[in-house]
């Protein structure tokens, strides 16, 4: 298994000596936000994992290789290539692409699975993928939400984003028995906003009992991780009134252009950029940075 890996040495070194590793994926910076903003994000993310003290690993494949921690210049090379040369990565995309030799981005179900693989435990991203509105016609339900119930990942985000159906993404999570933890407050955190108006599940204040969770979940031989969801900071949030119409315009164009599976979620993510540029960018890069910080506090409880 170790073999089909290749580490990025300091994430080597901190994983043998048991110090806290962060994983982080790289749909993100391919297909979830734009160029060059996506390299800095990409760089900051990494810098703020280090600052909290424990070691940056974005996962993603590489000319058919997994790699665990990309140096900077392939990291460089990744924010640059255009979202349409640079596979999608899921659980089905994992195995092709290695058997294809080709470079792919891992979403959040793909960077769990290379994560379990290396022996990271915790993860840092910003938003998951969910049930999408019109599920009921479209099934269109993010492979995210089965990897959470199968691979003992702790994934740290800020909610869903409200281009998906939050109380269906709720309730397929609770279906598939995974744990969805507010960090700090009742409320389920939707994003850009700190506030669903829906209950979280489970909440904890403290990153060791979080920590602890995941570990009591193995050791019940429970497959699966768990899901924190971490709102975004006061100061950075936007209310969910701003982002309604912008969410309804990008969804009304997927539409009607017959946008379908793997490109729905980089089309919306991208059009709301073209529409807020500025604001939404802004805030989703203070929610990353956050779930990077609460990841390696998680990540040193474990270790
Ligand atoms: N939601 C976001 N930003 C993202 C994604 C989702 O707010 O970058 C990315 C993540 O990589 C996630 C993937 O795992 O999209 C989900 O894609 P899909 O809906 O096709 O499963
Ligand atoms: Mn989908």
């Amino acid at each position: 298994m170790k073999d089909l890996l290749v580490f990025a040495p300091e994430v080597e070194q901190a994983l043998a000596a048991n110090r806290p590793v962060v994983a982080l994926e790289s749909t993100i910076i391919t297909h979830g936000m734009p160029y060059p903003q996506n390299l800095e994000v990409a760089r900051r993310v990494e810098a703020t994992v280090r600052e909290a003290g424990a070691t940056p690993a974005t996962i993603a494949v590489i000319d058919g290789r997994i790699r665990i921690g990309l140096d900077d210049a392939t990291l460089q090379g990744l924010a640059e290539t255009p979202g349409a040369q640079v596979m999608k990565l899921s659980r089905a995309d994992l195995a092709a692409c290695l058997a294809l030799g080709r470079t792919g981005a891992t979403t959040v179900a793909a960077t769990m699975i290379c994560a379990h693989l290396a022996g990271i435990r915790t993860f840092a991203t910003g938003g998951i993928g969910g049930v999408h509105r019109g599920a009921e016609t479209s099934f269109d339900i993010s492979a995210d939400l089965h990897e959470l119930a199968r691979t003992p990942v702790t994934v740290v985000a800020a909610g869903a984003k409200a281009i998906l159906d939050l109380p269906k993404t709720r309730e397929v999570l609770e279906t598939l028995g995974v744990p969805v933890i507010a960090f700090g407050q009742d409320a389920l955190p939707a994003f850009w906003s700190r506030d669903s108006g829906l209950a979280a599940p489970l909440r904890m204040d403290d990153p060791a009992q979080i920590a602890r969770a995941g570990l009591l979940r193995t050791d019940l031989g429970l497959s699966g991780g768990q899901l924190v969801v971490n709102p975004i900071p006061e100061a950075d949030e936007i209310p969910r009134a701003t982002m309604i119409p912008v969410v309804e315009q990008a969804l009304a164009e997927a539409e009607a252009q017959g946008i379908a599976a793997k490109s729905v979620t980089p089309f919306l993510l991208q059009r709301i950029f073209e529409l807020t540029r500025g604001r939404s960018l802004d805030a989703n890069i203070a929610l990353v940075l956050n779930n990077a910080r609460l990841a390696a506090r998680i990540a040193a409880a474990m270790a």
